[in-house]
């Protein structure tokens, strides 16, 4: 997607500050941080939101799940993190590359909506 903000930070056009790479998923810092720790992963492919999650492509979906856990564990998220997908106008989705949004480091609101 030539005019998606995350496929340039993929392709290395934007720069990022990463935290986890491989074939499949990037993790870089947000660069508008909301808590101590504020990770965005993404898969390389480019998928809209989660509501483009299909059988056929939802297997990224499980090894972010494995990255995501790596990475809490890495940055010694030990005492818990939330990660969440903000999806389409309503879910306020800024950028439509599915992101997982990781965010730990503090005492996190119970609020979520
Ligand atoms: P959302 O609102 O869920 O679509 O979140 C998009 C996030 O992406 C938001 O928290 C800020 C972050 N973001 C936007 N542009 C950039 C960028 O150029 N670099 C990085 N690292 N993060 C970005």
């Amino acid at each position: 997607m030539n005019d998606c903000l995350f496929c340039k930070i993929i392709a290395g056009e934007i720069p990022s500050t990463k935290v986890y790479e491989d074939d499949s998923v990037l993790a870089f810092r947000d660069i508008n941080p909301q808590a101590p720790v504020h990770i965005l992963v993404i898969p390389k492919t480019h998928i809209a939101s989660i509501a483009d999650i299909t059988p056929e492509n939802s297997g990224v979906i499980a090894h972010i799940s494995e990255v995501i856990a790596h990475i809490a564990r890495e940055q010694g998220l030990n005492e818990g993190f939330r990660v969440c997908t903000n999806t389409g106008a309503h879910g306020c989705q800024s950028v439509k590359h599915l992101h997982f949004h990781l965010l730990g480091g503090r005492q996190l609101s119970e609020r979520l909506g």
